[in-house]
Protein backbone atom coordinates (compact mmCIF):
# COMPACT_ATOMS: atom_id res chain seq x y z
CA UNK A 1 0.00 0.00 0.00
CA UNK A 2 2.95 2.40 1.32
CA UNK A 3 4.42 1.73 -2.50
CA UNK A 4 1.05 2.21 -3.97
CA UNK A 5 0.71 5.92 -2.60
CA UNK A 6 4.28 6.88 -3.13
CA UNK A 7 3.50 5.61 -7.22
CA UNK A 8 0.72 7.80 -7.04
CA UNK A 9 2.48 10.63 -6.00
CA UNK A 10 5.45 10.09 -8.11
CA UNK A 11 3.00 10.25 -10.81
CA UNK A 12 1.16 13.09 -9.95
CA UNK A 13 4.11 15.45 -9.67
CA UNK A 14 5.41 14.45 -12.68
CA UNK A 15 2.56 15.36 -14.62
CA UNK A 16 1.78 18.47 -13.00
CA UNK A 17 5.77 19.07 -13.67
CA UNK A 18 4.39 19.43 -17.26
CA UNK A 19 1.37 21.64 -17.82
CA UNK A 20 1.26 24.39 -20.08
CA UNK A 21 -2.40 25.80 -18.71
CA UNK A 22 -4.79 26.64 -16.33
CA UNK A 23 -7.26 24.02 -17.25
CA UNK A 24 -4.80 21.48 -17.05
CA UNK A 25 -3.91 21.88 -13.41
CA UNK A 26 -7.86 21.91 -12.78
CA UNK A 27 -7.99 18.25 -14.59
CA UNK A 28 -4.83 16.65 -12.44
CA UNK A 29 -6.70 18.12 -9.46
CA UNK A 30 -9.86 16.63 -10.22
CA UNK A 31 -7.72 13.24 -11.29
CA UNK A 32 -5.39 13.27 -7.93
CA UNK A 33 -7.29 14.77 -5.36
CA UNK A 34 -11.33 14.61 -6.52
CA UNK A 35 -14.03 12.35 -5.32
CA UNK A 36 -12.97 9.60 -7.37
CA UNK A 37 -8.86 10.15 -7.07
CA UNK A 38 -7.39 6.99 -6.32
CA UNK A 39 -6.15 8.49 -3.20
CA UNK A 40 -9.34 8.89 -2.24
CA UNK A 41 -10.39 5.55 -2.71
CA UNK A 42 -7.47 4.22 -0.57
CA UNK A 43 -8.79 6.57 1.93
CA UNK A 44 -12.17 5.34 1.70
CA UNK A 45 -10.87 1.88 2.09
CA UNK A 46 -8.60 2.09 5.88
CA UNK A 47 -11.46 1.12 7.87
CA UNK A 48 -10.93 -2.41 6.73
CA UNK A 49 -7.05 -2.54 8.36
CA UNK A 50 -5.90 -2.79 11.46
CA UNK A 51 -5.30 -0.18 13.58
CA UNK A 52 -1.82 0.03 13.28
CA UNK A 53 -1.63 -0.37 9.23
CA UNK A 54 -4.80 2.65 9.50
CA UNK A 55 -2.40 4.85 11.74
CA UNK A 56 0.27 4.25 8.96
CA UNK A 57 -1.22 4.88 5.75
CA UNK A 58 -3.81 7.19 6.55
CA UNK A 59 -0.18 9.19 7.65
CA UNK A 60 1.90 8.64 4.18
CA UNK A 61 -1.39 9.29 2.32
CA UNK A 62 -2.23 12.70 3.57
CA UNK A 63 1.61 13.67 3.22
CA UNK A 64 1.06 12.79 -0.35
CA UNK A 65 -1.86 14.57 -0.78
CA UNK A 66 -0.63 17.75 0.59
CA UNK A 67 2.54 17.56 -1.85
CA UNK A 68 0.41 16.91 -4.78
CA UNK A 69 -1.61 20.31 -3.63
CA UNK A 70 1.78 22.43 -3.19
CA UNK A 71 2.77 21.36 -6.32
CA UNK A 72 -0.67 22.07 -7.80
CA UNK A 73 -0.63 25.76 -6.70
CA UNK A 74 2.87 26.11 -6.94
CA UNK A 75 2.63 25.60 -10.98
CA UNK A 76 -0.65 27.63 -10.93
CA UNK A 77 1.01 30.44 -9.72
CA UNK A 78 4.19 29.99 -12.39
CA UNK A 79 1.25 29.65 -15.26
CA UNK A 80 -0.49 33.23 -14.05
CA UNK A 81 2.84 34.70 -13.76
CA UNK A 82 3.78 33.69 -17.16
CA UNK A 83 0.84 34.83 -19.01
CA UNK A 84 0.77 38.35 -17.30
CA UNK A 85 0.92 40.70 -20.44
CA UNK A 86 2.85 43.41 -19.13
CA UNK A 87 2.32 45.63 -21.92
CA UNK A 88 -1.06 46.22 -22.06
CA UNK A 89 -0.76 46.79 -17.75
CA UNK A 90 2.30 49.40 -18.66
CA UNK A 91 1.18 52.54 -16.37
CA UNK A 92 2.47 56.02 -18.80
CA UNK A 93 2.83 58.34 -15.99
CA UNK A 94 3.58 61.21 -18.82
CA UNK A 95 -0.58 61.05 -19.82
CA UNK A 96 -1.93 64.20 -17.77
CA UNK A 97 -4.04 62.58 -14.76
CA UNK A 98 -8.15 62.88 -14.81
CA UNK A 99 -8.95 65.26 -11.64
CA UNK A 100 -11.72 63.96 -10.35
CA UNK A 101 -15.34 65.77 -9.60
CA UNK A 102 -15.64 66.01 -6.15
CA UNK A 103 -18.84 67.18 -4.57
CA UNK A 104 -18.30 69.91 -1.49
CA UNK A 105 -21.09 71.44 0.76
CA UNK A 106 -23.53 73.95 -0.74
CA UNK A 107 -22.92 77.73 0.07
CA UNK A 108 -25.57 77.43 2.99
CA UNK A 109 -24.48 74.50 4.64
CA UNK A 110 -20.89 76.24 4.68
CA UNK A 111 -22.26 79.46 6.02
CA UNK A 112 -24.25 77.45 8.79
CA UNK A 113 -20.82 75.89 9.75
CA UNK A 114 -18.95 79.38 9.80
CA UNK A 115 -22.46 80.91 12.12
CA UNK A 116 -21.85 77.78 14.62
CA UNK A 117 -18.02 78.33 14.49
CA UNK A 118 -18.00 81.73 15.26
CA UNK A 119 -20.85 80.48 18.00
CA UNK A 120 -19.54 78.11 19.85
CA UNK A 121 -16.00 79.67 20.22
CA UNK A 122 -18.14 81.96 22.38
CA UNK A 123 -19.01 79.69 24.65
CA UNK A 124 -22.48 78.90 22.86
CA UNK A 125 -24.03 75.39 22.45
CA UNK A 126 -25.89 74.61 19.03
CA UNK A 127 -29.52 73.71 19.68
CA UNK A 128 -31.69 71.65 17.30
CA UNK A 129 -35.78 70.92 17.20
CA UNK A 130 -38.08 69.82 14.78
CA UNK A 131 -39.81 71.12 11.76
CA UNK A 132 -42.85 70.09 11.86
CA UNK A 133 -44.09 72.04 14.95
CA UNK A 134 -47.28 72.00 17.51
CA UNK A 135 -49.16 75.60 16.74
CA UNK A 136 -48.07 75.07 20.88
CA UNK A 137 -44.25 75.86 20.52
CA UNK A 138 -44.60 77.56 17.29
CA UNK A 139 -46.94 80.02 18.74
CA UNK A 140 -49.14 79.94 22.22
CA UNK A 141 -45.65 79.48 24.22
CA UNK A 142 -44.21 81.91 22.66
CA UNK A 143 -47.02 84.74 23.81
CA UNK A 144 -48.86 84.84 20.24
CA UNK A 145 -52.38 83.58 21.15
CA UNK A 146 -54.85 82.14 19.00
CA UNK A 147 -56.57 85.53 17.82
CA UNK A 148 -53.38 87.95 18.31
CA UNK A 149 -53.24 89.58 15.10
CA UNK A 150 -49.44 89.25 14.88
CA UNK A 151 -50.26 85.69 13.56
CA UNK A 152 -50.86 86.98 10.67
CA UNK A 153 -46.98 88.09 10.30
CA UNK A 154 -46.14 84.53 9.79
CA UNK A 155 -47.85 82.95 6.77
CA UNK A 156 -48.30 79.39 8.13
CA UNK A 157 -48.31 76.08 6.45
CA UNK A 158 -50.68 73.94 8.58
CA UNK A 159 -51.32 70.49 8.57
CA UNK A 160 -54.20 68.59 8.48
CA UNK A 161 -56.01 71.64 9.76
CA UNK A 162 -59.02 69.79 10.85
CA UNK A 163 -57.44 68.49 13.56
CA UNK A 164 -57.61 68.48 17.18
CA UNK A 165 -56.28 70.39 20.32
CA UNK A 166 -52.71 71.22 18.91
CA UNK A 167 -52.72 71.90 15.50
CA UNK A 168 -49.32 70.66 13.51
CA UNK A 169 -47.74 73.07 11.31
CA UNK A 170 -44.55 73.33 9.38
CA UNK A 171 -42.55 75.78 11.96
CA UNK A 172 -42.39 79.44 10.55
CA UNK A 173 -39.39 80.24 12.67
CA UNK A 174 -36.44 78.67 14.99
CA UNK A 175 -38.09 80.44 18.09
CA UNK A 176 -40.13 77.42 19.34
CA UNK A 177 -36.49 76.19 19.85
CA UNK A 178 -36.73 78.67 22.42
CA UNK A 179 -39.40 76.81 24.73
CA UNK A 180 -38.07 73.57 24.13
CA UNK A 181 -34.43 73.91 25.22
CA UNK A 182 -35.76 75.65 28.20
CA UNK A 183 -38.21 73.12 29.44
CA UNK A 184 -35.60 71.07 29.50
CA UNK A 185 -32.46 73.46 30.74
CA UNK A 186 -31.93 75.83 33.67
CA UNK A 187 -29.69 79.09 33.05
CA UNK A 188 -27.42 80.59 33.02
CA UNK A 189 -26.96 79.15 29.13
CA UNK A 190 -26.49 80.76 25.68
CA UNK A 191 -27.69 78.70 22.93
CA UNK A 192 -28.09 79.31 19.09
CA UNK A 193 -30.29 77.40 16.98
CA UNK A 194 -30.13 77.37 13.47
CA UNK A 195 -32.68 75.32 11.04
CA UNK A 196 -35.56 75.25 8.19
CA UNK A 197 -38.22 77.23 8.58
CA UNK A 198 -41.31 77.78 6.41
CA UNK A 199 -43.89 80.10 5.32
CA UNK A 200 -46.61 80.55 3.13
CA UNK A 201 -45.56 83.51 0.95
CA UNK A 202 -44.84 84.43 -2.35
CA UNK A 203 -41.70 84.37 -3.37
CA UNK A 204 -39.41 87.30 -5.08
CA UNK A 205 -36.01 88.03 -4.91
CA UNK A 206 -35.55 88.08 -1.08
CA UNK A 207 -38.48 85.71 -0.12
CA UNK A 208 -38.37 82.08 0.21
CA UNK A 209 -41.17 79.96 1.20
CA UNK A 210 -38.50 77.62 2.62
CA UNK A 211 -35.77 79.63 4.61
CA UNK A 212 -33.07 79.11 7.32
CA UNK A 213 -32.71 81.07 10.38
CA UNK A 214 -30.70 81.30 13.13
CA UNK A 215 -32.10 81.86 16.29
CA UNK A 216 -29.66 82.86 19.57
CA UNK A 217 -30.72 82.64 23.08
CA UNK A 218 -28.61 84.14 25.95
CA UNK A 219 -30.77 83.59 29.51
CA UNK A 220 -29.20 84.37 33.20
CA UNK A 221 -29.89 86.45 36.39
CA UNK A 222 -28.01 89.37 34.88
CA UNK A 223 -28.13 89.71 31.00
CA UNK A 224 -28.80 92.44 29.52
CA UNK A 225 -29.04 94.79 26.20
CA UNK A 226 -25.56 95.65 26.26
CA UNK A 227 -24.36 92.16 26.65
CA UNK A 228 -26.68 91.70 23.64
CA UNK A 229 -25.58 94.21 21.50
CA UNK A 230 -21.79 93.51 22.60
CA UNK A 231 -22.03 89.65 21.63
CA UNK A 232 -23.89 91.11 18.22
CA UNK A 233 -21.00 93.27 17.38
CA UNK A 234 -17.94 90.39 18.17
CA UNK A 235 -20.13 88.18 15.97
CA UNK A 236 -21.14 90.47 12.54
CA UNK A 237 -17.81 91.45 12.79
CA UNK A 238 -16.36 88.23 12.75
CA UNK A 239 -18.51 87.07 10.23
CA UNK A 240 -17.78 89.45 7.99
CA UNK A 241 -14.46 90.21 8.36
CA UNK A 242 -14.49 93.78 9.25
CA UNK A 243 -15.74 95.96 12.05
CA UNK A 244 -19.54 95.98 12.45
CA UNK A 245 -21.40 98.33 14.56
CA UNK A 246 -24.82 97.44 15.70
CA UNK A 247 -27.71 99.42 15.91
CA UNK A 248 -31.19 98.51 18.00
CA UNK A 249 -34.70 100.21 16.69
CA UNK A 250 -37.78 99.35 18.58
CA UNK A 251 -39.91 96.97 17.31
CA UNK A 252 -42.76 94.54 18.31
CA UNK A 253 -42.85 90.65 18.59
CA UNK A 254 -44.64 88.56 20.68
CA UNK A 255 -42.22 87.22 22.86
CA UNK A 256 -39.67 89.87 23.70
CA UNK A 257 -40.21 92.69 25.47
CA UNK A 258 -38.47 95.41 24.56
CA UNK A 259 -38.40 94.16 21.09
CA UNK A 260 -35.74 96.06 18.37
CA UNK A 261 -35.22 95.81 14.69
CA UNK A 262 -31.33 94.44 14.42
CA UNK A 263 -29.14 96.46 11.99
CA UNK A 264 -25.44 96.47 11.08
CA UNK A 265 -23.32 99.31 9.96
CA UNK A 266 -23.40 99.33 5.73
CA UNK A 267 -20.95 96.88 4.66
CA UNK A 268 -20.38 98.71 1.32
CA UNK A 269 -19.53 102.07 3.41
CA UNK A 270 -19.28 101.45 6.61
CA UNK A 271 -21.88 103.68 8.00
CA UNK A 272 -21.18 106.58 5.51
CA UNK A 273 -24.22 106.08 3.10
CA UNK A 274 -23.98 104.49 -0.47
CA UNK A 275 -26.48 102.79 -2.53
CA UNK A 276 -26.58 99.33 -1.51
CA UNK A 277 -27.84 100.70 2.01
CA UNK A 278 -30.29 103.32 0.53
CA UNK A 279 -27.98 106.32 1.77
CA UNK A 280 -28.93 105.53 5.66
CA UNK A 281 -25.39 103.62 6.41
CA UNK A 282 -27.17 100.81 8.01
CA UNK A 283 -28.57 97.33 6.54
CA UNK A 284 -31.40 95.78 8.37
CA UNK A 285 -30.96 91.92 9.63
CA UNK A 286 -33.85 90.75 11.72
CA UNK A 287 -35.83 90.92 14.78
CA UNK A 288 -34.64 90.40 18.50
CA UNK A 289 -35.50 91.63 21.78
CA UNK A 290 -35.27 90.37 25.54
CA UNK A 291 -37.11 87.66 26.09
CA UNK A 292 -40.64 88.42 27.31
CA UNK A 293 -41.40 87.13 31.13
CA UNK A 294 -44.49 85.36 29.53
CA UNK A 295 -42.18 82.96 27.53
CA UNK A 296 -40.18 81.92 30.57
CA UNK A 297 -43.30 81.49 32.87
CA UNK A 298 -44.64 79.38 29.38
CA UNK A 299 -41.09 77.27 29.43
CA UNK A 300 -41.79 76.65 33.42
CA UNK A 301 -39.40 79.57 35.20
CA UNK A 302 -40.58 81.40 37.58
CA UNK A 303 -42.10 85.38 36.52
CA UNK A 304 -38.93 87.82 36.95
CA UNK A 305 -36.12 85.54 38.14
CA UNK A 306 -34.34 85.80 34.84
CA UNK A 307 -33.69 87.88 31.99
CA UNK A 308 -32.64 86.68 28.53
CA UNK A 309 -31.90 88.40 24.77
CA UNK A 310 -32.97 86.26 22.11
CA UNK A 311 -32.55 87.38 18.19
CA UNK A 312 -33.71 85.22 14.96
CA UNK A 313 -31.90 86.25 11.73
CA UNK A 314 -32.37 84.82 7.68
CA UNK A 315 -29.05 82.59 7.05
CA UNK A 316 -29.79 83.02 3.54
CA UNK A 317 -29.89 87.13 4.18
CA UNK A 318 -26.70 87.18 5.72
CA UNK A 319 -24.75 84.68 2.86
CA UNK A 320 -26.28 87.11 0.39
CA UNK A 321 -25.06 90.14 2.19
CA UNK A 322 -21.43 87.99 2.46
CA UNK A 323 -21.13 86.63 -1.19
CA UNK A 324 -23.03 89.54 -2.85
CA UNK A 325 -25.76 87.43 -3.82
CA UNK A 326 -28.59 89.22 -5.57
CA UNK A 327 -31.65 86.78 -5.40
CA UNK A 328 -32.59 84.71 -2.49
CA UNK A 329 -33.96 81.88 -5.05
CA UNK A 330 -30.61 80.68 -6.05
CA UNK A 331 -29.97 78.97 -3.19
CA UNK A 332 -32.62 76.06 -3.66
CA UNK A 333 -32.73 76.51 -7.45
CA UNK A 334 -30.34 72.98 -8.19
CA UNK A 335 -28.60 75.68 -10.68
CA UNK A 336 -24.75 73.78 -10.79
CA UNK A 337 -23.43 77.16 -12.17
CA UNK A 338 -24.51 78.93 -9.09
CA UNK A 339 -23.39 76.04 -6.60
CA UNK A 340 -20.03 75.80 -8.08
CA UNK A 341 -19.03 79.12 -7.28
CA UNK A 342 -18.78 78.61 -3.69
C1 LIG B 1 -39.00 86.16 13.33
O1 LIG B 1 -39.17 85.15 12.69
C2 LIG B 1 -38.73 86.15 14.81
N1 LIG B 1 -38.89 84.81 15.31
C3 LIG B 1 -37.32 86.68 15.05
C4 LIG B 1 -37.05 86.98 16.49
C5 LIG B 1 -36.42 86.02 17.28
C6 LIG B 1 -37.39 88.20 17.06
C7 LIG B 1 -36.15 86.27 18.60
C8 LIG B 1 -37.12 88.46 18.38
C9 LIG B 1 -36.49 87.49 19.15
P1 LIG B 1 -39.10 87.74 11.24
O2 LIG B 1 -40.39 87.24 10.73
O3 LIG B 1 -38.82 89.17 11.09
O4 LIG B 1 -38.91 87.38 12.78
O5 LIG B 1 -37.92 86.90 10.54
C10 LIG B 1 -36.59 87.04 10.94
C11 LIG B 1 -35.66 87.00 9.76
O6 LIG B 1 -35.88 85.82 9.00
C12 LIG B 1 -35.90 88.13 8.76
O7 LIG B 1 -35.24 89.28 9.16
C13 LIG B 1 -35.27 87.55 7.51
O8 LIG B 1 -33.88 87.67 7.54
C14 LIG B 1 -35.63 86.10 7.64
N2 LIG B 1 -36.84 85.81 6.85
C15 LIG B 1 -38.12 85.98 7.21
N3 LIG B 1 -38.96 85.61 6.22
C16 LIG B 1 -38.19 85.18 5.20
C17 LIG B 1 -38.46 84.66 3.89
N4 LIG B 1 -39.69 84.45 3.44
N5 LIG B 1 -37.40 84.34 3.10
C18 LIG B 1 -36.14 84.51 3.58
N6 LIG B 1 -35.82 84.98 4.79
C19 LIG B 1 -36.83 85.32 5.60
Amino acid sequence: MQSKIIEIKNKAIEEISEVKTKEEIFDLEKKYLGRNSEFNQILKNLKNLSEEEKKEIGKSANLAKKEIEDNLKKYERIISESNFDFQSEKIDITIPGKRKKRGHLNILSQVRNEIEDIFTGMGFEVADGPEVETEHYNFDALNIPKDHPARDEWDTFWIKPEEKLDHMLLRTHTSPVQIRYMEKNEPPFRIISPGKCFRREATDSTHEHTFYQFEALVVGEDVSVANFKYIGEQFFSKFFNKDIKVRLRPSFFPFVEPGFEFDISCLMCSGKGCRACKNNGWLELGGAGMVNQNVFVASGYPRNKYQGFAWGFGLERLAMMKYKISDIRLFHSGDLRFIKQF
